[in-house]
């Protein structure tokens, strides 16, 4: 079946209204309950939703948006937290019967909204080589079978273990553990592809990659930046920090190539006036930008900045190193160019340093806008510099804020789930354990495709995820997985990951965060890590779909032991059912996260330490913050053809697909779809409602996929917006940030063709 066949949807009629000017209200609570109750009992339906976000529940698998008010409010979620919750609560079943039922090329044919749609994963599953099924294997012997592959390869090296973000602390610090027990640190994880730009940056900068602001910084901020990112969809409860901000005082610029509804306006749906009344508009101002252009609007505000004088001297003085030739640069920016690259007005960008200048706390949000584009760690770095200049930084109500995904993302470098861990801790865990962990750097995500591809790397561990279709360049993903001896996905849910295989495949399901986990009758709990550093318990209460899952820790420890032997100096077979015991080592090994156990059992749980938050100590080579200096580089769109973000509808999770429709922007019945401004669809020749390929352009040739309805939509001329993952075919391995090596998955040059 070719690529465009499998990806059709089953109903897949386009349908278009108005976009939306305003998020969530009452609209968002119905949808919250249908979704729920298409998957579940209302029992189990009231059960999960009662227990989301709450001190003694479960943390929601949606965003790493922090709660607001600790973790008091009965179920604090939003409309997506409920879809996210009703994905994985569902009630449906994929056990052997599915898979004798349905073969390895049926399923490849089916599109990752009807893989997911199945239900949960309920028992290890094993596919042989040349089989035409997946069959089911015991836990034991799955586990041998992974043992004896990695055993057999020429060097550890030769395997790479993803992480995606769920995975709590305790299972990425044991996953770290057994890679690097093996011998490798070939550690991808999904935060490659994300925020792993901002944390390039803000290393370099400031010392730490982390943000620098608590919820309530947020919510004192009288001037908020929020650039490349759209909350409300992906992290729809910023949107009542926000509205506190603003009912504060506080001004909001919303930086943007889109007019997304949740910063237009929302309606707070846990609120009796929020269901009810009229939204509150929560941009006071709406920079409709050119993609890429982010670099020069915030390199001419500098300039601008520097012309009033708007500069703290005593913070640049005291905490800063570098800013003579940071102004020295900036003041040789050319604004004209700076207008032709944002698409802006000089009185916009005047209006915007006039409310910087004035602003006694600015907060700066970002998400993917910024962090997907070739010159994303540049454009980090030159927001960073505004915030530095101003004396921003490790104050109330001010600092940077990189806006996270995946709700444990940032746990999960914490812990150690990185290809380039620091040298102090690798020392601290083997010290802790006596073991001697690899030194060498490991593969990043795209660094492991590259291995797969090239024969390099033969085995293929997911923790969690979907790498065939959360990767760049599909074709090249998949026919590298496919090369693999073997792929291992623990998963929660069917997905193309897991037909899109090496020659032997295993499944491996795992409970999710709304599952109780019990071992001998003791309820264990996990820990997550926020956007903001602040960590909690998290603890399942639904019962699991099937008595065959098991938790990521103990799935990491079984296989631990079945790859390493029983005397290898780490106590798996303890750790397997107690995470106390994991956690005492954690508070040994992680930095901050001293007396583990007693602090995230707090009623808020704790704040881990941030230099410059907490103290303006800046841990950089100069021992000061750093001001960053760039070239002014930006996106130009080359004749006749346009520049394509690719992003997410209001109905998906990453490569989870809930529904077809994506509400705000008003599209619906159809994600393959792209965004166009009508002019530029007049004058490259097409119209709306045409039916088209889509043709990336890159130095080292083309990429196309078929079968996409152009819509015409409010977008920059010469921008255009389609959806992710059916547009990751477009997106070129090899194009990726400089310094952070992400996939640029928001500057792709397309053109059209009927
Ligand atoms: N419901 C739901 N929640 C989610 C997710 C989900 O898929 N669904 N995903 C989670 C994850 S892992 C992440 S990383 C976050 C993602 O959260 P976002 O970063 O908000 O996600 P995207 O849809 O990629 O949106 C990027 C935004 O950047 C804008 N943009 C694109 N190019 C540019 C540019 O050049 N400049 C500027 N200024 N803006 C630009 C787009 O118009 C869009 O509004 O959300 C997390 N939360
Ligand atoms: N073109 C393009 N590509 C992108 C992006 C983009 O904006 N544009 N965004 C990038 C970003 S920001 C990210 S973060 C990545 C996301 O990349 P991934 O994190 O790899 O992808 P997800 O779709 O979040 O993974 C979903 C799968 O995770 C499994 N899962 C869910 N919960 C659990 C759990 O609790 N435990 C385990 N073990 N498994 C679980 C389920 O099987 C589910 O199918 O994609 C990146 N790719
Ligand atoms: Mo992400």
């Amino acid at each position: 079946m070719t690529r465009r066949a499998r990806e059709q949807y089953d109903e897949d009629t386009l349908s278009l209204s108005k976009p939306r000017t305003k998020a969530a209200g009452v609209e968002a609570v119905a949808v919250s309950l249908n979704r729920a109750l298409e998957q579940m009992s209302p029992l189990r339906a009231a059960r999960a939703l009662s227990r989301v976000n709450h001190r003694h529940g479960f943390d929601c698998p949606g965003c790493a948006w922090p709660e607001e008010n600790g973790r008091r409010r009965p179920a604090e979620f939003c409309e997506n937290g409920a879809k996210a919750v009703a994905e994985e609560a569902t009630q449906r079943v994929v056990d052997r019967s599915f898979f004798a039922r349905h073969s390895l090329d049926d399923l490849r044919g089916r599109s990752g909204y009807w893989l997911g749609q199945q239900g949960r994963l309920a028992e290890p599953m094993v596919l042989r080589p040349g089989a035409t099924h997946y069959e089911p294997i015991s836990w034991e012997d799955a586990y041998g079978l992974v043992a004896s592959s990695l055993r057999g390869l020429g060097s550890p090296d030769e395997a790479v273990f993803y992480t995606s973000g769920r995975t709590s602390n305790e299972a990425a610090f044991l996953y770290q553990l057994l890679v690097r027990s093996f011998g490798t640190n070939n550690l991808p994880d999904c935060s490659n592809m994300c925020h792993e730009s901002s944390g390039t940056a803000l290393t370099e900068q400031i010392g730490i990659g982390k943000g620098s602001v608590s919820i309530d910084d947020v919510a004192d901020a009288d001037l908020i930046l929020i650039a490349g990112q759209n909350p409300g969809t992906n992290h729809p409860r910023m949107l009542a920090t926000l509205e506190k901000a603003k009912a504060r005082g506080a001004r909001i610029i919303a930086i943007n190539p889109l007019p997304e509804a949740g910063l237009l306006g929302f309606k707070d749906p846990q609120k009796v006036g929020g269901v009810l009344g009229h939204a509150t508009p929560i941009a006071d101002e709406f920079l409709q930008i050119r993609i890429g252009g982010d670099l020069a609007l915030f390199q001419g505000l500098g300039r601008l900045l520097v012309e009033r004088d708007a500069v703290d001297h005593d913070f640049v003085a005291a905490h800063t190193a570098g800013w003579s030739s940071y102004e020295e640069s900036v003041r040789k920016v050319d604004l004209d160019t700076v207008l032709e690259a944002t698409g802006l007005t000089m009185q916009q960008l005047e209006e915007t340093a006039d409310a910087l200048a004035r602003s006694e706390r600015t907060v700066a949000c970002w998400a993917m806008g910024l962090t997907q584009q070739r010159h994303a760690v540049a454009t980090i770095a030159e927001f960073t510099n505004l915030l530095l200049m101003r004396g921003m930084i490790g104050k109330p109500g001010a600092g940077v804020c990189p806006v996270r995904g995946h709700s444990n993302v940032q746990g999960d470098r914490t812990m150690g789930i990185f290809e380039r861990m620091p040298e102090a801790f690798l020392a601290a865990l083997d010290a802790e354990f006596s073991i001697t962990s690899p030194r060498v750097h490991g593969f990043d995500t795209v660094a492991a495709i590259r291995a797969m591809r090239d024969g390099q790397a033969r085995v293929f561990v997911g923790m969690g995820g979907n790498f065939a279709s959360a990767t760049p360049d599909t074709e090249v993903t998949e026919a590298a997985l496919s090369s693999c001896e073997l792929t291992v996905q623990v998963s929660t849910k069917l997905n193309r990951s897991h037909v899109v295989t090496g020659r032997t495949a295993l499944i491996l399901p795992t409970l999710g965060r709304s599952d109780s986990d019990l071992h001998d009758g003791t309820r264990q709990s996990v820990s997550v890590e926020d956007s903001m550093s602040m960590v909690h318990l998290s603890t399942g209460r639904l019962e699991p779909v099937s008595s065959q899952l098991r938790s990521e820790p103990t799935i990491v420890c079984e296989l631990a032991e079945a790859l390493l032997g029983p005397e290898h100096p780490v106590p798996w077979a303890r750790f397997a059912h107690d995470y106390d015991a994991i956690r005492d080592s954690i508070a040994r090994v992680v930095p901050g996260c001293e007396d583990y156990n007693r602090r995230v059992r707090t009623k808020n749980g704790f704040q881990l330490p941030h230099p410059p938050r907490d103290s303006r100590t800046f841990v950089t080579l100069t021992g000061k913050a750093n001001f960053a200096v760039n070239d002014l580089e930006w996106v130009p769109v080359p004749e006749g053809r346009l520049v394509l973000q690719t992003m997410r509808s209001h109905d998906q999770y990453n490569t989870t697909i809930y529904g077809l429709d994506d509400r705000y922007r008003g599209v619906k019945g159809d994600r393959r779809v792209v965004l166009v401004n009508p002019a530029d669809l007049a004058e490259l020749g097409f119209a709306a409602g045409d039916t088209v390929d889509v043709i990336s352009e890159w130095e080292d040739g083309e990429r196309r996929v078929s079968g996409f309805t152009l819509v015409g939509y409010d977008t920059p001329r010469g921008n255009a917006a389609a959806y992710y993952p059916e547009t990751n075919p477009l997106v070129p391995l090899d194009h990726t940030a400089r310094g952070s090596n992400t996939p640029v998955s928001k500057a792709i040059v397309i053109r059209l063709e009927r």
